[in-house]
């Protein structure tokens, strides 16, 4: 959509992150209710279809073999247990179900395996997202014809802080597999992470490289640093929160058409941080009592919190085809607000 820009400076988002907080809530928020419904949020739940032993180096990580964190290698889960906790996502209210991968990049034959997960997902009439390392074109176009909708793939950092996070891929690796992922049609999934120790310099340059992809990213998941012990970002100075606000409010402004996800952190968030988080413009959760291998809010909190600020969840339409489209169309069950409490979308 051309009213869409992808030339924001460096210095046009720094000085958003620095307008006075007011100023910036009040201007992401009008940006937020021009573009989506500011009371309907949309809930994705994760599961690690591959758990631990990954050969990266990812400071971040409780994955990476090379970190003592307590989490056990795994093989590939069976098909029959991601069915069943696809379907008892879906009895919870989620609507897009996101397989993740402890993986550099995925072999080549495990696509078909994951590529059969997509399909009986896909049957359950839910959305379909994977996140699993670095794809080629050919494995790319294979997981879209099995029915996948979005690969999560983040940026994590900005350019010239990524080499201090992560050693074994560069910033470029991500970019290459973003472009083969869009380059076949999927819709893209792609943020970062905050509170890794970077200045607010270097989160504008994470946000203004997101805007500046060929597309904005469908989906911009904004994650606060989950500290686990044994990585090497354990005991990192925690971020302000109202920088975390921040962080949410312009990713809303620059990539208005975006859902924005408050994604990992919020177990450790307070109901209050979160409500600003949606008032600032995230529009997307995690929902679901686990990330990969960290803790998420139980669902039952989350209904509750959803019924205390009159948030109801987005269903999927047919016709929401991507964050270009720049218009929300999405059918929105009404409820009255406050008045729901389960199961989340109903
Ligand atoms: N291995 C694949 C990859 O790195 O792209 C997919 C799985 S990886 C766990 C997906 C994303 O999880 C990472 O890009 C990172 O943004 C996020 N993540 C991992 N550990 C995290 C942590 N401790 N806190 C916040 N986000 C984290
Ligand atoms: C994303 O941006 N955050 C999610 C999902 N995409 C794959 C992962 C968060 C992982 C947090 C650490 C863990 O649970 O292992
Ligand atoms: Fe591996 Fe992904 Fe964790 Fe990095 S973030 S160590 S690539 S699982």
């Amino acid at each position: 959509m051309s009213s869409l820009r992808h030339d924001w400076s460096r210095s046009e988002v720094l000085a958003l992150l620095d307008l006075p907080f007011a100023d910036l809530l009040q201007r992401a928020h009008a940006v937020h209710r021009a573009h989506h419904d500011a009371n309907a949020v949309q809930v994705s739940t994760l599961l690690s279809i591959k758990t631990g032993g990954c050969p990266e180096d990812c400071a971040y990580c409780p994955q990476a073999a090379r970190y003592s964190t307590g989490v056990e290698a795994e093989k590939l889960l069976p098909l029959e247990t991601v069915v069943e906790r696809a379907t008892q996502a879906k009895a919870a209210g989620a609507t897009r179900f996101c397989m993740g991968a402890a993986w550099r990049s995925p072999k080549d034959r495990d696509v078909p395996k994951v590529a059969a997960m997509i399909r009986a997902v896909r049957a359950l009439g839910m959305e379909t997202c994977a996140t699993l390392g670095m794809l080629t074109s050919a494995q790319a176009e294979a997981l879209r014809a099995a029915g996948l909708d979005y690969y999560n793939h983040n940026l994590d950092t900005a350019p010239e802080f990524y080499a201090d996070v992560i050693k074994t891929r560069d910033f470029q690796d991500r970019l290459d597999t973003l472009g083969h992922v869009r380059k076949v049609g999927l819709k893209t999934c792609c943020g970062g992470i905050v509170g890794m120790g970077e200045s607010r310099e270097q989160r504008a340059g994470l946000l203004q490289t997101l805007a500046s992809l060929p597309d904005h990213p469908q989906s911009v998941p904004i994650n606060r640093l989950v500290q686990v012990e044994g990585t090497p970002l354990a005991g990192t100075a925690l971020l302000d929160p109202f920088e975390f606000v921040r962080t949410i409010a312009v990713a809303r402004l620059i990539m208005p058409a975006s859902m924005v996800r408050l994604s990992a952190g919020r177990a450790e968030m307070s109901d209050e941080l979160q409500a600003l988080c949606f008032f600032a413009g995230a529009n997307s959760i995690f929902y679901g009592e686990k990330l990969l291998t960290t803790g998420n809010p139980d669902v039952h909190a989350d209904q509750r919190l959803f019924a205390r600020l009159g948030i109801h969840a987005l269903e999927i339409d047919a016709n929401v085809d991507d964050a270009s489209a720049n218009t929300v169309h999405a059918d929105i069950i009404d409820h009255p607000a406050g008045a729901r409490a389960d199961p989340i979308p109903a």
